[in-house]
């Protein structure tokens, strides 16, 4: 068992050690006057060399979680965010919302205004430091993340980090929250000796339970049109080729449900689309046996629902989803378990029972369905490129032709993913479904920072490109070198906003007059001019045949080193 003895002069330096101990490597920081001995021990660790997590100054405080978001989505490992006392934290919520329902950690930290007014290293000597003062300034996040606590004295430092790192990382994994008042921060605790390596260590995978295995691979070796609806297990590469194992060794289709990752290859024979509100995937009333894997929202009840008789299964590792208020799909088989370690075992089992002959023959016939669905798709697609103006289906082939090995797309506007073939593992994020809009530009960010040898796209509607705080993170590609290329999808407008009212109101006055108060983001931004505020590289894009070309110009811009931004014109579908 390893000790070390921590060389600082105020918490604040022995915390950053410490951090960096634990393996926290990026602190992404929005500071006030409550970052006052943060700023010191980062100043004294560049003048001495001693090793620290690397501070990166993100201008707002949305974005900086959203980095933190992409960083973990992306590379696997947490970072830390500090922002500042409660005006902070407002800002930030949003953001630690989405972390909280996509199951990403974030070490989620913020000043809390002095304590003492007077008497103490670090007591109130501003106006703020009386008005910033809440009751209870947790209570803004305590629904979303999963612990929150304030660091009261330097003693406590080890075991307050561990146990916030602890929880943040045991399983289903979210945000966590500490404050750190600056007093304590201040304060000269003298040497502090820790335990190094930590021995508090969290990650452990849920394996299943064997019945439900079990019963779970006898469903689907008795079904006759089994399927796999699939969201979010593709976080985790293991689960992707899992779930290959799995569709082949059962010759099961697979559909992707509103999906946030590259879960299964689009070139897989068995991939047979996707589900989502407005498409409904054919599959769904088809199939007499559904097997649900880390999918929220498999399908919508009020759109189109599996077969009444369908045998529901849910794979997950809260497959209860427990942290949602309400939610009703029907499970008759539930699979506690990280999907990785499951899905082997259930592959397993299914080629125990199954009969290879039914299943070549399934198998050539969801060949033949993939790629009967595969060409319609391509099809319209291809009938865009001739258009006068920019449809959508067009534009998302042409983004994803555009990616090859090195690029990622980080994706927060409606990319249809049936024009878009991604098939690497890792190669594709999406929005979470709690959507707080504006996370496709920070998160972008956070997977550059996580994979600095790929090439990012980030693709985001011109109504989520507003939310995003684009400045702050136009500033955050050029100060930390982590040039992006932005293709904004502009229909200078909230299209989803029209969806919504003609959904709810199909015969009303907004749509019988084509008028839609509240939705309408005209005179639209040159968009595209932003990019010489930070010496990038703008391009607006009007046309289909122009697109292919303008994107390989912006990509060989980033490639270069400079943010880059597409302002594509886009046709309206309302
Ligand atoms: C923080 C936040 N505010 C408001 C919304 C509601 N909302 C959902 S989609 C949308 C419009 C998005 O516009 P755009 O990115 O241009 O895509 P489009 O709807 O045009 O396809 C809005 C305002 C939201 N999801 N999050």
């Amino acid at each position: 068992m390893g000790v070390r003895t921590l060389q600082a002069d105020t918490t604040a330096e022995a915390y950053l050690q410490l951090l960096k101990d634990r393996g926290i490597d990026v602190f992404l920081g929005n500071a006030g006057t409550d970052f006052a001995s943060l700023v010191e021990a980062f100043a004294r660790f560049e003048a001495d060399g001693r090793g620290a997590p690397r501070p990166l100054l993100v201008p707002h405080e949305f974005v900086a979680v959203s980095m933190a978001h992409g960083y973990y989505a992306a590379g696997g490992r947490p970072a830390a965010v500090m922002v500042h006392v409660n005006v902070g934290t407002a800002n930030a919520s949003t953001a630690i919302i989405t972390a909280s329902r996509a199951n990403v950690p974030v070490l989620m930290t913020a000043g809390r205004t002095p304590i003492t007014e007077e008497g103490l290293p670090g007591a109130r000597d501003l106006h703020i430091h009386w008005a910033q003062e809440s009751f209870d300034q947790a209570a803004m996040l305590r629904e979303y993340v999963k612990w929150d606590y304030e660091l009261r004295t330097p003693v406590q430092l080890e075991s307050v980090v561990d146990r916030a790192l602890e929880l943040m990382l045991a399983e289903p994994r979210g945000p966590v929250y500490l404050t750190l008042p600056r007093e304590v921060l201040a304060a000269r605790p003298g040497a502090l000796t820790i335990t190094s390596p930590s021995r508090r260590q969290a990650a452990s995978e849920r394996y299943p339970d064997p019945a439900r295995i079990d019963e779970a691979a006898g469903v689907l070796v008795r079904a006759e049109r089994p399927l796999i609806l699939v969201s979010a297990a593709g976080i985790d590469h293991r689960a992707v080729a899992g779930l290959v194992d799995l569709a082949e060794a059962g010759g099961i289709g697979v559909v992707e449900a509103d999906p946030i990752y590259l879960n299964f290859p689009h070139g897989h024979p068995l991939h047979l689309g996707y589900n989502q509100s407005g498409a409904t995937n054919p599959s769904l009333a088809e199939a007499d046996a559904i097997l649900v894997i880390e999918a929220d929202v498999p399908w919508y009840p009020a759109l189109a629902k599996p077969a009444a008789d369908a045998t529901i299964m849910h794979l997950g590792v809260d497959p209860f989803f427990s942290r949602y208020p309400m939610r009703s799909f029907p499970c008759d088989v539930p699979i506690a378990a990280t999907p990785a370690a499951a899905l082997p075992l259930l592959a397993e089992a299914v080629r125990r029972h199954v009969d290879r002959h039914a299943v070549a023959i399934r198998g050539e016939r969801l060949a033949a369905e993939h790629r009967q669905r595969h060409a319609a798709w391509q099809e319209l697609a291809l009938q865009q490129a001739s258009r006068s103006t920019i449809g959508f289906a067009w534009a998302a082939r042409c983004v994803g032709e555009l990616a090859d090995e090195d690029t990622v797309v980080v994706n927060e506007y409606p990319l249809d993913r049936r024009f878009a073939a991604f098939d690497r593992p890792g190669s594709y994020f999406a929005s979470p479904h709690s959507s707080g809009l504006g996370f496709g530009l920070g998160a972008a960010l956070g997977v550059k920072l996580a994979r600095p040898e790929s090439t990012v796209i980030a693709t985001v509607g011109d109504g989520a490109y507003f939310f995003g705080e684009p400045l702050s993170c136009l500033y955050a590609q050029r100060a930390h070198a982590l040039p992006v290329l932005t293709v904004i999808f502009n229909n200078q407008q909230w299209e989803a906003v029209k969806f919504g009212a003609l959904g709810v109101h199909p015969d009303g006055v907004a749509k019988a007059r084509g008028r839609f108060p509240l939705s309408e983001l005209t005179p639209s931004p040159r968009f595209e001019e932003l990019a010489r505020a930070v010496d990038g590289y703008g391009e607006r894009v009007e046309s289909p045949g122009e697109l292919p070309a303008a994107l390989k110009r912006g990509l060989a811009a980033v490639r270069d080193g400079h943010p880059a931004i597409l302002n594509v014109q886009c046709q309206r579908v309302v």
